[in-house]
């Protein structure tokens, strides 16, 4: 018999052992990539450590989520958070714009830390460190995006991807753009160390003629943004860089696909053999060009480039996401208020572009995709919780609801009906592009690494945001 009362009572004399608090969610169904299906899951602290049927835990907080659907926690792997742009700075900051991610059941962002003018890759590395540390919500990491490219700018390459960052951006227009040449020398690089990158694909030669056109004739208002920016320049610089990655071969991702002429070219290079992601936006797939016809200002709210396109895009792409064509769901977050919008009151080009959307994805992509029978729930799940962990190495600690993964998971009551609006949001700005949209599921809690971080579809718990140190590409 001992005499020591901690002993007795089976806690370490000297170091007491830490309480492992657990949580078992019982009855709800439970969506993967490939399946779903009715499963308890248990977690402790924060990991998931059991999924099976009737499981039973005498210590844990019982969670009962009969008629949801538990998702694992959404990466949004295309966000512009405190990004400094067009003469002005994004509304959303990463405090902001990670809270808003977490009550749209966004449980990972992937932001674009970006170089810029006469910085080394290092230095715009922890320019975004700094902005994140201490302010995230939500759990993190960057893509690096190169804007000049120099031997020195080669050498860091490695350190990058040594320091977990392991995916690239490249813009073909915006004053940042990277030429052939060098987007031929950074993508044969990336495939030495085993990076990827995404590449926002606009022909900026022929956009500036078209522009230079258009002022010319006095065309100046919010409609010449998309009249300006067609299709076709689109397509183009697809096709270019698809072009050149054949001839580096190595894979490369199409950031925020806007048409069917840009399908068109990418199904032209997988026939060839080659290996290319693809990412879109909802507001390429819910909205169209008509906004930039609204009347006086109103249009310049839909101003991103590239711009929203026609109906037969949209279905285009719907179709293409129905027979996995296009591999991630993310949203290109990157928001301005109307007060700056109003930079380009006299000239549409000094619209800042950009639109907020990084709070109702999922809620949107489950009613006007998973609901409408155009994507399956599996569909949703690989599109914007597994597939973008594969392709930026953060499976499976992220992206699936798997013992051992991390325990972040998304509740979705699919009965609840919400009218989107302005007023009922997180993020940072005085509307809400989806004004008025009606959604039918809704995400009621979040869990961030076991943390209840949105609860009754309010932010609960906030600052647990972790960087992660990513692993390269495997998708
Ligand atoms: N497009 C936008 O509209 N804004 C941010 C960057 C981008 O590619
Ligand atoms: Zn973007």
């Amino acid at each position: 018999m001992t005499h020591n009362p901690a002993e007795y009572f089976g806690v370490h004399p000297i170091k007491e052992r830490r309480l492992i608090m657990k949580k078992l969610f019982k009855g709800g169904t439970v969506v993967s990539g490939t399946k779903s299906g009715t499963a308890d899951v248990l977690v402790e602290d924060e990991t998931i450590t059991r999924i099976g049927e009737n499981l039973t835990c005498s210590d844990a907080e019982i969670i009962d989520v009969t008629g949801k659907l538990l998702f694992p926690g959404f990466i949004d792997a295309h966000t512009h958070f405190d990004l400094h742009v067009a003469g002005t700075v994004t509304a959303d900051d990463f405090e902001s714009g990670t809270r808003a991610a977490l009550r749209g059941g966004t449980t990972t962002v992937i932001d674009f830390a970006t170089q810029y003018e006469g910085e080394t890759l290092e230095e715009g590395l922890q320019n975004w460190f700094g902005k994140a540390r201490g302010k995230a919500n939500c759990d993190y990491s960057f893509h690096m995006a190169i804007s000049e490219w120099n031997p020195e700018v080669c050498d860091e390459i490695q350190r990058m991807m040594d320091e977990g960052i392991t995916s690239f951006k490249l813009y073909m227009t915006y004053d940042n753009q990277v030429d052939d040449k060098t987007m031929y020398q950074i993508l044969k690089r990336l495939k030495e160390v085993g990076g990827i990158t995404g590449v926002h694909c606009e022909n900026s030669g022929v956009i500036a003629a078209m522009q230079q056109d258009a002022k010319e004739k006095g065309l100046m208002g919010v409609a010449t943004h998309a009249a300006t920016r067609p299709a076709p320049c689109e397509a183009e610089a697809i096709d270019r860089l698809l072009r050149i990655a054949e001839i580096v071969d190595t894979p490369v991702i199409v950031v925020h696909l806007t048409c069917k002429e840009g399908l068109e070219v990418i199904e032209a290079a997988r026939n060839r053999g080659q290996k290319v992601y693809t990412e879109t936006c909802p507001q390429y797939l819910l909205m169209n060009d008509d906004k930039y016809q609204l009347p006086g200002f109103e249009g310049a709210k839909y101003v991103c480039a590239p711009p929203l396109r026609k109906p037969e895009d949209q279905q285009a792409l719907w179709n293409a996401l129905g027979k996995d064509e296009i591999q991630t769901i993310s949203t290109d977050h990157c928001s301005f208020t109307t007060e700056q919008k109003k930079m380009g009151l006299e000239d549409f080009t000094k619209i800042p572009g950009g639109m907020p959307g990084v709070e109702t994805r999922a809620t949107l992509i489950y009613t006007y995709g998973v609901r409408e029978n155009k994507i399956t729930l599996e569909q949703m799940c690989r599109l914007m919780s597994e597939n973008p962990a594969r392709l930026y190495g953060l499976y499976p600690r992220k992206g699936t609801i798997m013992e051992g993964s991390d325990a972040d998971i998304v509740i979705l009551n699919p009965e609840t009906e919400d009218v989107l609006t302005a007023g009922d949001q997180e993020q940072r700005v005085d509307y809400s592009p989806f004004e008025g949209t009606k959604v039918t599921g809704r995400i009621e809690d979040v869990y961030l690494r076991g943390h209840h971080v949105v609860k009754k579809h309010q932010i609960a718990e906030t600052n647990q945001g972790k960087f992660l140190h990513r692993k390269t590409y495997n998708l």
